[in-house]
Order: C-alpha cells, then sequence, then structure tokens
C-alpha cells in the first residue's frame, strides 16, 4: 500500500501512540500477553524497547534488514542473552557471532542494557512468536506546516546521501515504498541512532528532537515533493560582484607565505577560517553558505572558492591585507562541488559549479563570478534508464588541457567540459559506473579514479583518451576523498580507498607504464580496527598514508586516525587525536612537514601533527565544527 497524505490522515486516530512511544511505557498489543508473561520479563516493555532501540535494524516477521530478522529465532535464550549484553564479546568468542559477523559484516551495537531490560526483549521476542509479525505504528499525521518544516530538515540532513527523490546513492533507496515497509519505528531508530554502515545519530547526537524524529519518520513515508528549478536569469540575480578587479591589489598586500595558508570549513557557523600554515595564526573569518561543504584553490591559488550546501559559491582574495569575500553567486539550490579552470593560458579564468539539484552545472568568471552559461544534465543513466535525479559529484580540473572532469552520480557517467569552446560543452560522456562520489587525480593526472560507492567499486577513467580505463571492486562503500598516491616499494605507483562500510583499505595499482601487471588490480588489503573511513591521505614528502575513521560505531575508533607506512606496507599505528568530537580529513602543510587533523565537534579544534614523528605540534582551538581543510599549494596542485 502506498501511503498519501490522505491514506495517513485515516490512521489519525492511531498516531499519538507513536508521539508517546519515546518517552512513555506504552501497551500496544501487550494486553495480551498479561497473565501469561513468561521468564522474568516483562514483554511489554521489551516490544517498547525493541521498537525504539532494535526495530531500525531488525524487523520482527517482515523479513531481514540491516540484521536479522527476529521472529522465530532458532538460537537459544541463553546465547541471546549475552549476546545483547556484549555483542563485541560474543561475536568475536562465539562461533555463532563470527558466523554473524560473517554474514552481516559488522558487530551489532552495544546499547548498554540493563539485565532486566534484556529479559524484557527475550520475553517480548518470545511472546511476539505466537502473534505473529509484529505491526508497524502508523505515521503522524504532519499538518502543513509540519510537512514544510520536516521537508527542509530532509533536505539539509538527508537528501545529500539518500538524493531528494530518495532513490539512494551514498545512502540506500528510501524511497516510500521502502520507508513503509521499514516502519515508523524502525524509521525513528534508525534517525535516532544511525547504523554501524554509517548512518549518523541524528537523535542521539542532539542534533535532531524526538518530534522532528517522528516527523521524518512519516514524511518517508509520503511521496516525496518536487523541487523546483533555478534558471539562469535567478543565478544572474543572485551575482552579488563586492570588490571589483579593478580595486583588488595587483600584487599581495602583505608578506605572508600564501601559499601555504590553510581554509579551514568550520561547517555549522557557515564560515571559513584562513590560517598562516607557517606560524598558524588565524589571518581572517569569513562568511560563507549554509553548510558550506569545501574549498578549491584556484590555479595560481590567489583565490579560494567555497561551496556551500545551499549552491552559493564565494570567491576569496588572499592577496587583499586579510583574506577577503570578493563575490558570491548561486548556482544551485543544493551544490556539493566547484574547481576552477588551470589548464595553461586559462589560470583562474573561469570556474565551474555542479548541482546535487536542480541537475544542471553552471559556469562563471573566475576573478568576478558573473554567471556566464547554464547547462542541463542527461536525465539518462549509463543502462539507458530514465532518471529523476542526477547529480553532479566530484569534479577536476586538467592541469594540461582546458577541460573539467565532472562526474554525474545517478546517471553513472563522466563528462568532459570543455571551457576553451563557446558556452562550455560537453564534449565526451564517458560510461564508467552508477553512484559516482568521490575521487581525484593519479599521480600522472592522466587517470581520474572516482568511488562508484554505493556500487563498491572505483571507477578509473583516462582522461587523455576520454575513455574508461577499469572498473576496481574494492570493498565496502568505497570513500576516498580525492586519494592518495604513493610509491609501493612492490608493485609501484599506487593508489587506495578506505571505506565506510568496512575497516579496510584497499591499495590498487595505478601505475600502467613501469608495472603494468599489477595496474588496476587491487594489491594489498589492509585491515583497520573500525568501518565509517572517509578520507585517506599523503603528502609526496610524508613516510606515512594517514586515514580516519570517522562514522566509526564501535565507541573509540571515530576520534583515532591510523598510519600506514610506506616503506613498510602496514599499518603502523592508530591513535587518540580527537577530543570533543570525531577526528576527520587530513590535510598536509605545503611541504608535507606537518599535517592537520579536524577535531570535529561543536567545540572543535584543529590537531597539527609532526608530518614524520605523527606528534602534536600545535592544536587550535575555539573552531565550531571544523571538517576539511584545504592548503592553497596542495588544493591548486592536486597534491594528495
Ligand atoms: Fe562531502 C568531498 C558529497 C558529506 C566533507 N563530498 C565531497 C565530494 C562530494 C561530496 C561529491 C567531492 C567533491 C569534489 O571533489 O569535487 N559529502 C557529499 C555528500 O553527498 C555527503 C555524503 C552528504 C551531504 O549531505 O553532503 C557528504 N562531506 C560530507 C560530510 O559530512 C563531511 C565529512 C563534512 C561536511 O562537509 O559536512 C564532508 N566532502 C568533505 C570534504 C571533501 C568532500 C572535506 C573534500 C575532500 C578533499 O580532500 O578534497
Amino acid at each position: 500500500m502506498k501511503l498519501s497524505i490522505k491514506t495517513i490522515t485515516k490512521y489519525a486516530a492511531a498516531t499519538a501512540l507513536f508521539a508517546v512511544l519515546a518517552t512513555v511505557s506504552m501497551p500496544l498489543q501487550a494486553a495480551q500477553w498479561r497473565g501469561s508473561p513468561g521468564g522474568s520479563g516483562d514483554p511489554a516493555a521489551g516490544e517498547q524497547l525493541f521498537r525504539y532501540k532494535c526495530s531500525g535494524c531488525h524487523t520482527f516477521g517482515h523479513g531481514d534488514h540491516l540484521g536479522p530478522d527476529l521472529a522465530n529465532r532458532h538460537n537459544q535464550d541463553g546465547w541471546l542473552r549475552n549476546f545483547i549484553s556484549d555483542p563485541e564479546w560474543s561475536t568475536t568468542n562465539t562461533n555463532y557471532g563470527k558466523q554473524l559477523l560473517e554474514k552481516w559484516g559488522y558487530v551489532m551495537p552495544d546499547f548498554d542494557l540493563s539485565n532486566q531490560e534484556i529479559e524484557n526483549i527475550i520475553a517480548f521476542l518470545n511472546a511476539q512468536d505466537s502473534l505473529g509479525p509484529l505491526k508497524h505504528t502508523s505515521p503522524a499525521e504532519l499538518t502543513d506546516t509540519q510537512f514544510e518544516a520536516t521537508k527542509n530538515i530532509y533536505f539539509d540532513r538527508c537528501a545529500g546521501c539518500h538524493g531528494l527523490y530518495r532513490t539512494g546513492a551514498t545512502g540506500p533507496l528510501i524511497d516510500e515504498t521502502r520507508s513503509e515497509w521499514i516502519g515508523t519505528d524502525g524509521l525513528a531508530a534508525l534517525l535516532r541512532y544511525g547504523t554501524p554502515r554509517g548512518m549518523p545519530n541524528f537523535g542521539h547526537s542532539g542534533i535532531l528532537t524526538e518530534t522532528q524524529i517522528t516527523n521524518l519518520a512519516s514524511y518517508l513515508q509520503l511521496p516525496p515533493p518536487d523541487a523546483p528549478p533555478l534558471p539562469m536569469e535567478d543565478i544572474r540575480a543572485s551575482w552579488n560582484l563586492i570588490v571589483p578587479v579593478s580595486e583588488r591589489p595587483t600584487q599581495p598586500a602583505h608578506s605572508r607565505d600564501w601559499e601555504n595558508f590553510f581554509g579551514v570549513v568550520e561547517r555549522d557557523a557557515g564560515k571559513i577560517s584562513i590560517f598562516d600554515g607557517s606560524t598558524h595564526e588565524l589571518v581572517s573569518r569569513v562568511d560563507v553558505g549554509f553548510a558550506v561543504h569545501i574549498l578549491r584553490s584556484s590555479s595560481t591559488g590567489r583565490y579560494f572558492y567555497a561551496i556551500g550546501r545551499d549552491g552559493l559559491v564565494t570567491l576569496i582574495d588572499l592577496w587583499t591585507e586579510t583574506p577577503t569575500v570578493v563575490a558570491t553567486a548561486k548556482g544551485c539550490h543544493d551544490a556539493r562541488s566547484v574547481d576552477g579552470s588551470k589548464s595553461p593560458g586559462y589560470e583562474d579564468k573561469y570556474l565551474i559549479e555542479g548541482c546535487y539539484w536542480p541537475p544542471q552545472y553552471v559556469t562563471f568568471d573566475g576573478l568576478t563570478l558573473e554567471p556566464l552559461t547554464r547547462a542541463d544534465l542527461p536525465m539518462t543513466d549509463i543502462h539507458g534508464e530514465t532518471l529523476k535525479e542526477n547529480r553532479v559529484a566530484a569534479i577536476i580540473a586538467s592541469h594540461t588541457e582546458p577541460i573539467w572532469v565532472v562526474s554525474l552520480k545517478e546517471a553513472g557517467y563522466v563528462n568532459i567540459v570543455d571551457y576553451s569552446q563557446p558556452n562550455f560543452p560537453t564534449v565526451s560522456s564517458i560510461a564508467a559506473e552508477k553512484f559516482l562520489h568521490d575521487g581525484g587525480w593519479d599521480s600522472t593526472k592522466r587517470y581520474f579514479m572516482v568511488a562508484a560507492n554505493a556500487n563498491n567499486k572505483m571507477a578509473i577513467i583516462d582522461v587523455a583518451d576520454r575513455s574508461l580505463e577499469a572498473i576496481i571492486s574494492t570493498g565496502n562503500t568505497p570513500h576516498p576523498g580525492r586519494g592518495a598516491n604513493w610509491l609501493d616499494p612492490v608493485y609501484g605507483w599506487v593508489n587506495a580507498s578506505t571505506h565506510i562500510g568496512e575497516g579496510k583499505m584497499t591499495v590498487y595499482g595505478a601505475d600502467p607504464v613501469n608495472h603494468p601487471q599489477y595496474a588496476w588490480s587491487v594489491v594489498r588489503e589492509i585491515t583497520l580496527p573500525s568501518a565509517g573511513s572517509l578520507f585517506v591521505k599523503t603528502h609526496p614528502n610524508s613516510p606515512w598514508v594517514l586515514m580516519d575513521m570517522t562514522l566509526s560505531a564501535n565507541g573509540t575508533s571515530h576520534r583515532q586516525i591510523c598510519a600506514y607506512s610506506k616503506e613498510n606496507a602496514a599499518i603502523d599505528r592508530c591513535f587518540d587525536v580527537a577530543q570533543n568530537g570525531r577526528a576527520v580529513h587530513f590535510e598536509f602543510n605545503k611541504d608535507g612537514s606537518e599535517v592537520w587533523i579536524s577535531d570535529w565537534a561543536t567545540d572543535g579544534a584543529i590537531i597539527i601533527l609532526d608530518g614524520q614523528s605523527l606528534t602534536e605540534i600545535d592544536k587550535i582551538i575555539g573552531l565550531q565544527t571544523p571538517t576539511g581543510k584545504f592548503n592553497v599549494h596542495n588544493t591548486a596542485h592536486d597534491v594528495y
């Protein structure tokens, strides 16, 4: 059954039940158990707990989900009791636990339940066996105001991974049919606690309230509303040239080494803080777009381009006395990527912004952000299927040709956009793999290596030949950032990705000239303590390849980073870096003698490690949700 607002209204009377589920003891089917509880547990309390905490991953009688269907289990209660009370121990020390890990790929989170709570859950499971599949709680009926507010929450928090039309990409498909199958309780539990596969715990971390979670779980069972276009006239109207080129300095108006500046994204503050990489001093803090995502450097490095999730591009001049915003423009309602023109003769001349919504890319003058062209994306994927949504993921600029390499997420094409031609046309469309996301250059800057993360693959594009070179299966949800290039003692030049869905760095040969026998094959698989990794990074002068485990759900690894020795081809150490939040993303300084890591928290920090010893040499505190960091030299020259 598909749910519409009308059918939801039908359930209005039952809806209030869900609202109280989170906080108040609620009998539901428990009336049928009273008087025959069985064991020392209370099945009614167990049902409440099951719905609130377990139903995100488990169904009762509706089939397997992220964990097994718990109807008619064939295990002894004793085993289950031990398993719930210490999932990590049971997974490591029992044969059945090992089988579960093999099958499901991760250890069940430990909810730290009391003995009585565990008894209650077991009593519920046993009692429910005779009652059949557990009925879903009806979704809440949303007023127009609640619907609008919830739509905005979905747009801000969920659409990036699941898509505006919920067709899935980095996160799974959650259209109304699948959402209805997961059910109101299951959706709420997922939103509340997240998953070991990388879904954030929006409730537990205090980002969403229980009411917002209830509304979102209900909203997901309705068809998605249509999203508006952004035509060229609106893009032009958004253009704000704050400092004309004629009023900007013709040489740096300060004596700092601006090529060693770091731009640090303070995501939830909507600000970029710019630090002097030589002295670690704050040089400037500028306003940028909502939930600012990343920075890219212009070809000369003089300008930073910031891209906000609201599609606002901000041009920051690093030559003014203190770095200053000189222009802004908005080419998308929702965006993640931007890059400048880097080919000889076109330095700093043009800019491209790729949209998550609408399906388009927009080009701008690189010095003023005057909007130049808007191009619709094709709405057919590599298999000929018609798409409702097609988002621009990673964009990378060639250093030798006047082209941008543009990944189309849902379509699975990598497009080549030629900025030397009038109207910036797409001149080549290379069929790669669906669900393209992030990636970077190989060591020669001929091959673009991009993760098709929902398909567990890396696609290798030969940009010089405009062809698909290879597809590599790497593991569960690869997420390399820009990736890392280094010389392996056996395999020559290699590149690597870590994974969101499993604790593993996969290293693949990337040296088709000197080591063709290993090129584009997996040559090493390096086990990490946890899944949840977002970034892997190195620098030509560093002995290390560094990786984070930002989304780890094991309680410790989210604070840590791991260092892999290039020389020994093994993990050397994993250690705590973040104190207040999660360790995320790396950036080396210009000469690779330092590496900067974010402690991603409301009261966040940048931890600066010595590039050789990896000991902490400085800490910049007082930053709000610092995420990505971009060194001018390394970003302009694609050093990673
Ligand atoms: Fe990113 C790169 C998309 C969430 C920090 N991220 C990218 C790229 C894409 C992307 C397409 C490649 C851009 C390029 O190279 O042109 N990111 C998305 C999402 O869709 C997603 C999963 C969900 C969302 O709603 O945005 C998402 N990203 C995040 C985060 O939560 C991170 C950790 C912090 C934040 O911004 O909220 C984050 N993404 C980054 C960073 C890079 C990035 C730091 C650039 C890495 C680099 O070294 O260049």
